[in-house]
């Protein structure tokens, strides 16, 4: 199975991330986590970036805040498809973060999720590495299954008590 990469932008990030790395080992998707920043540590950044295909991986998932030009820096330097996470980890409440991921200039995409949006981050990633994987397309087809019996209880819960 092709690996997930994982990059934040500073480890203050990982609160957030964490739920990401969670939900892809619930998937049972192997991943490598790293902490590369597009202005502290641009050479890391580049070199991951530069050798994600052929090391393996199918998404990068990039975190950052502030200023996030992280997840823009690895998409510039691969064609594997890069997952945004906008952090909120400033005064301005992840708006700085979110607009900086999302608002890519066309010819270098990335996907961005919700502000502090790890959760969906991991489930597109896994969710690209099932076009090619019929194990992993069956669990999130179970997952969907299961998430809708849980709003349909709650739901029964609900109009139970109020109708
Ligand atoms: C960004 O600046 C990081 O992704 C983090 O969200 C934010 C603050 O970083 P620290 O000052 O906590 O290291 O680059």
């Amino acid at each position: 199975m092709k690996k997930v990469g994982i990059i934040m932008g500073s480890d203050s990030d990982l609160p957030v991330v964490s739920k990401a790395i969670d939900k892809l080992k619930e998937f049972g998707v192997p991943t490598e986590v790293h902490v590369y920043s597009a202005h502290r540590t641009p050479v890391e950044a580049k070199e991951f970036s530069e050798s994600a295909r052929r090391n393996g991986f199918g998404a990068i998932i990039a975190a950052a805040g502030k200023a996030a030009h992280l997840a823009g820096a690895i998409a510039a330097n691969t064609t594997i498809p890069v997952i945004g996470i906008p952090v909120k980890s400033s005064t301005l409440d992840g708006l700085d973060a979110l607009l900086s991921t999302v608002q890519m200039p066309s010819g270098i995409p990335v996907a961005t999720v919700a502000i502090d949006g790890a959760e969906n981050a991991a489930l597109l990633a896994i969710q690209i590495l099932s076009v090619e994987d019929s194990v992993l397309a069956k669990k999130l087809d179970d997952s969907r299954l299961e998430n809708t019996k849980k709003v349909l209880e709650k739901n029964a819960k609900i109009e139970k008590e109020y109708n």
